[in-house]
């Protein structure tokens, strides 16, 4: 059966093209420095946005229309997942991402939960024979049912730490049989409300510690893919632990954890934590810690995680700027957790609203690729560090000087002569290359 009868397999068209059902920017087989535009950005369909998400907001029931609503259960999971196989190969995607609870139903005990898992996940393995679509990553809900109010691995209740364990290992197990490329913990309640009733060092070391038996888990069964922490500072808890790169990373020191994790960078969290998209992208590439990229971006308007889909062409640029300059994503991808609005409510918005994020997306990357061909932002940065190449300040990058000689060097020093950072004629530039590349 056909969900999306109506819809054509997406092509590329190039940007003269009227048709909605095509893409503009993004053409798969473009070569780029050697690699395909396919193979660089990575694309993957987020399936809780895109087959389980309803429209719904805290006023409001659901507004979607999907071919879909009218089944339950089992057979519902089963139809979103023919859904989802016709609408990667009709979009032409490499990747997808899930949440355990997005593919199959929750059953009333664990052990049930884990048997409809099966059910689903061997008719995805099925799929997956035939479909060029990979899984991207996959990863445990534990913040929807109730039993996750207070934390998962951070809950004060250690049969709550034990449930969640036997949720990470079936999950890894899933990751394993369905040749995940990455393992996502998005801390979605690893988090407190007050300080009043928390333990936070106990919450943080045990965090630690199942993240230690994950690592041991995954190396038993031989699971040797990167994990992925996805920071977030708050929503739905007031104070997450991972709030961002540099907290994450932090926490991944202390506790010894850096050989097995990497960042999933989500351009609305990276906002919400009050840094911009490229900071974060930054801050985990220059530690070597860039995995992978929850793509998509927020509203300035709106103080929370709105997950639209990513069309501003200026974040996209920059980062995608970030991501060449890391060599690309390795394993890592560009996952579009985003949804539709709830106004966007046919099933064909979402084709829509995939076809522009890779657009975008594809743009961003052709930008950014001239934009590092040319050396615009390497040339003007090179020269303003350039004191360091030279003289005392080779010194001081060297380790050869001590404050000693510094301050008698400052002593002598009759004038100090600064350069301008020239913000604005750089943004000039960026402007210029983003009509001109093209
Ligand atoms: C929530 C969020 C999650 C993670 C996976 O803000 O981004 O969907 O990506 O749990
Ligand atoms: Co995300």
């Amino acid at each position: 059966m056909a969900y999306f009868e109506s819809i054509n397999k997406i092509k590329y068209e190039g940007a003269k093209s009227t048709n909605p059902f095509a893409y503009k920017y993004y053409n798969p087989e473009e070569v780029i420095n050697g690699k395909t535009m396919e193979e660089i950005l990575r694309f993957s369909v987020a399936y809780w946005h895109t087959f389980n998400a309803d429209g719904s907001d805290p006023f409001g029931v659901g507004t979607a229309i999907r071919p879909w609503d009218h089944l339950k259960g089992l057979d519902l999971a089963k139809a979103r997942v023919e859904a989802a196989f016709e609408f990667f190969e009709k979009l032409d995607v490499p990747f997808f991402a899930f949440h355990d609870v997005d593919i199959a139903p929750e059953g009333s005990t664990l052990k049930e939960t884990n048997e409809n898992l099966d059910v689903i996940v061997s008719m995805i393995q099925d799929y997956m024979k035939t479909s060029k679509t990979k899984l991207l990553w996959n990863t445990a809900n534990m913040f929807t049912n109730p039993r996750y109010t207070h934390g998962a691995a951070t809950s004060p209740n250690a049969d709550v730490f034990a449930y969640s364990a036997a949720k990470v290992k079936k999950g890894l197990e899933v990751a394993k049989e369905l040749g995940a490329e990455n393992y996502v913990f998005w801390g979605g309640r690893e988090g407190y409300e007050t300080l009043l009733n928390t333990d936070m060092k106990l919450e943080q070391d045990n965090l630690a510690r199942f993240f230690h038996m994950a690592v041991d888990y995954a190396k038993e069964i031989g699971l040797n893919v990167p994990f992925l922490i996805e920071p977030k500072p708050k929503e739905p808890t007031k104070h997450q632990y991972d709030f961002d790169v540099a907290t994450g990373l932090a926490f991944l020191q202390k506790y010894d954890l850096t050989d097995y994790f990497k960042f999933n960078i989500e351009a609305n969290h990276a906002t919400l934590a009050g840094h911009s998209f490229e900071h974060e992208l930054r801050t985990a590439r220059i530690n070597g810690m860039l995995g992978s990229v929850d793509a998509n971006q927020g509203d300035t308007l709106l103080g929370w995680d709105t997950d639209e889909f990513p069309t501003d062409l200026y974040t996209n640029t920059l980062a995608m700027y970030e991501i060449l300059k890391n060599g690309g994503l390795g394993q890592g991808g560009l996952n579009f957790d985003a949804k539709v609005r709830r106004g966007s409510f046919d099933t064909e918005d979402l084709f829509h609203a995939h076809i522009a994020g890779m657009d975008a997306f594809a743009i961003g990357l052709k930008v950014a690729n001239k934009l590092i061909e040319d050396k615009v932002l390497d040339n003007f940065i090179e020269e303003r560090y350039s004191s360091f190449t030279k003289g005392i300040g080779l010194d001081i990058v060297e380790g050869k000087t001590n404050f000693r000689e510094l301050e008698a060097y400052a002593l002598q020093l009759t004038e100090i002569k600064n350069t301008s950072g020239r913000t604005e004629r750089l943004k000039a530039l960026i402007n210029q290359y983003l009509l001109e590349t093209l």
